[in-house]
Parts: structure tokens; C-alpha cells; sequence
């Protein structure tokens, strides 16, 4: 089965195609990394029994990035050596990790930003959605805090972070990166016509809304190279307040002008994120197919990675139609050994969803193995 074979993607020398997709957990105090965070990722890392490909949980590029309680950044040499305990990990495994870059833009909270300030987005609209702080360890969904516009000279400097994040990230041990364009934060936010109603030249037309994400993305190519670098895409989910009213040919273009930064990987959320995989917006079903046609169409080479309610039988299916690689999310919190148990058909542990969001060992480090 093509799910359990080796492919190079980029830079990226994977033994299998089971990739571990970016979770997060909210067990790193300060920003940063920590031992117990190595042992769950050196759990997941051994490709012979885990994952071909780890993807960190998503990372903070700098404090005004920052949205959720006690998650990780990668913008200070502390953060940089903090990390390095969990690569040196996953590569005692002989695992691979890139580590995904995170600017949450709106979805933040006054209580997580710098001096206690206003979150930033394209434009001054509220998300309707909650983010997760920490309260006496608790995890507590709130409401995300209403944000400022950012002023377009302020740009660079952000795309600068990315810059910088992707250079701390390979400076710490990480075999590449992959950019957080999804899931209606901050890229994400500039893509869709409902966070971004800016009338300058990053907001309006398609082109003007992509104009941020190709700004990142050439930045992070030039600073590490395309093929250590991936990209995640949502191109229909709700979360976190996301819409746009026409999305199949925002994410056209958008695949059109990555494809020739010769990327390791695309990486695409089918449908709603952690939903129903076939949520649409806007009047017709998205064509993903046509999508992955177009980013080869338009000479887009490494891997075309596919996520969102992944099984066995999907997985398959997919690989079989186009797809190089698949990564599984809750799945591969509950089961370290999630590799060694698909290709023997299972049985699987159940998912503890008391314990995602914070806390200590428990339904973080004791989801047993097979053995
Ligand atoms: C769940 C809870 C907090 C953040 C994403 C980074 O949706 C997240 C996230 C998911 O991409």
C-alpha cells in the first residue's frame, strides 16, 4: 500500500507517507518548549511504528502572534535551545519534524498581547469565536478581543518575523518549516473577503488579498530555501469566523503563485477543520481536485498533502487519485504507534478530549502502545 512507502518530497526524505498533523496542546508555560513536549513528539517520531513526517503543533513567530494560553514560540534564542530538545528526540527516532509557523492575527485576547494591546487583523472586525486561556490550569474558552486594522507599513515587520522564525526554527534542529496559512488566522484572515475589507493594496481583489501570503512565503523561501518549506491551506473551513463567498478561485490563484517557490509540500484541509469534509461556501461544493490540477498545472512540484477525518480506507483512496501524503490529527494523539496500527488494521485507543488543552502527562504521554 502507498500509504507505508517511502517518497522524497523537497528536501524531506520520508520512509512512509503518515504524517503527523500540527495539534496543539497548550503545554509550553512561557513559550517554551519542554522535556515532556520531546517525549510525546519522540512517541509519534520512529517512522516504523509513528509517523513518516511530524508537523509541530502550532508555534508562535513572534508575542503579537501569540493567541492561546501556554502555547510555544520560536522568536527568542530561549525559545530556539528549548526547542532543540525536541528535535534532538525525534531525530534519535531517525524521525523528521518541521515546525509550523503561526500568527494568529484577531483570534487573540488582550491578556496574551504585548503591553495588553489590541490583536491586529487585516481590518477592525471582531472574529465570533473563543480562544483558550489557561485559568488556575483549567482550560477556559473566551471571546477572542476585538482587533485594531494594521497600518500597511507595519507589514514587513511581520513578514520579517516570519523570516526570522523560519531561520530560529532550522537553527534549532527542525528539517523544515511549514507556514500556517489556514484556519482563519492571520494569512488566512488577508485571504478571505470576510476578515479583510481593506481598501490599500492588500485587501479587494484576489490579488491584492494574497498579496501578504506571497509576501511571507517568498520571504521564508529566500531565508530557508523551497524545498524545506510547506504550507497549509483551508480553503473552505468555518473555524474561527472564516468566509469568503468564492473560494475556488481565491485558492486557484493562490496555488498558481506558490508554484513556482518549489515547495516541499501543499498541505490542504478538506471541508470543515476537525468536521464534516464536505462543508462548502459560497453556492457550489470546492473542486479539490481542480485545485491540485492547477498548482501542476502551473509546473507546482513536492507533495500534495490531504487532511481532515483521514482513515484507512480514505487514506487510500486518496493516495490512489493524487495524493503523496496524508496526515492524521486526533488519531495520532490517542495512538503514538498510529503508523504500526493502520498497517495492521487497528484496534485504536479512544480519544480523551478532557486532556487535549493543557494539563500535564495525562492523555499526553499514556496513551499506551501496542506492545
Ligand atoms: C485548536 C485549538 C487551538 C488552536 C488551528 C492552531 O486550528 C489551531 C488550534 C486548534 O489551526
Amino acid at each position: 500500500m502507498r500509504l507505508f512507502d517511502a517518497t522524497l518530497t523537497g528536501t524531506l526524505s520520508l520512509t512512509t507517507r503518515i504524517v503527523m498533523a500540527p495539534l496543539t496542546r497548550n503545554r509550553a508555560p512561557g513559550a517554551l518548549a519542554t522535556a515532556r513536549m520531546a517525549a510525546y513528539y519522540r512517541q509519534r517520531a520512529n517512522p516504523a511504528t509513528g509517523a513518516g513526517l511530524i508537523i509541530t503543533e502550532a508555534t508562535a513567530i513572534s508575542h503579537q502572534g501569540q493567541g492561546y494560553a501556554d502555547v510555544p514560540g520560536i522568536w527568542s534564542a530561549e525559545q530556539v535551545a528549548a526547542w532543540k530538545q525536541v528535535t534532538d528526540a525525534v531525530h534519535a527516532e531517525d524521525g523528521k519534524i518541521v515546525m509550523q509557523l503561526w500568527h494568529v492575527g484577531r483570534v487573540s485576547h488582550t491578556s496574551l498581547q504585548p503591553d495588553g494591546a489590541a490583536p491586529v487583523a487585516p481590518s477592525a472586525i471582531t472574529a465570533k469565536t473563543k480562544t483558550v486561556l489557561l485559568v488556575d490550569g483549567q482550560p477556559q474558552f473566551v471571546e477572542t478581543s476585538a482587533p485594531r486594522a494594521l497600518d500597511a507599513s507595519e507589514l514587513p515587520g511581520i513578514v520579517q518575523d516570519y523570516r526570522r522564525a523560519a531561520a530560529n526554527a532550522i537553527a534549532a534542529g527542525f528539517d523544515g518549516v511549514e507556514v500556517h496559512a489556514a484556519n482563519g488566522y492571520l494569512i488566512d484572515q488577508f485571504l478571505r473577503s470576510g476578515s479583510n475589507q481593506r481598501s490599500d493594496a492588500y485587501g479587494g481583489s484576489i490579488d491584492n488579498r494574497t498579496r501578504f501570503l506571497n509576501e511571507v512565503m517568498q520571504a521564508v523561501v529566500a531565508e530557508i530555501g523551497g524545498g524545506r518549506t510547506g504550507i497549509r491551506l483551508s480553503p473552505v473551513t468555518p473555524a474561527n469566523d472564516a468566509s469568503d463567498d468564492a473560494p475556488q478561485p481565491l485558492f486557484e490563484h493562490v496555488v498558481r503563485q506558490l508554484a513556482p517557490l518549489g515547495l516541499a509540500y501543499v498541505h490542504v484541509i478538506e471541508g470543515s477543520t476537525g468536521g464534516p469534509r464536505d462543508h462548502q461556501q459560497g453556492p457550489v461544493p470546492f473542486d479539490y481536485a481542480a485545485l491540485r490540477n492547477t498548482y501542476r498545472a502551473a509546473g507546482g512540484k513536492g507533495a500534495w498533502m490531504v487532511n481532515n477525518g483521514y482513515d484507512l480506507a480514505l487514506a487510500k483512496q486518496s493516495l490512489a487519485v493524487g495524493a503523496d501524503l496524508v496526515d492524521f490529527g486526533r488519531p495520532f494523539i490517542a495512538n503514538p504507534d498510529l503508523g504500526a496500527r493502520l498497517k495492521q488494521g487497528g484496534p485504536f485507543n479512544t480519544l480523551d478530549r478532557a486532556t487535549l488543552y493543557g494539563g500535564g502527562d495525562a492523555g499526553y504521554l499514556d496513551y499506551p502502545t501496542l506492545s
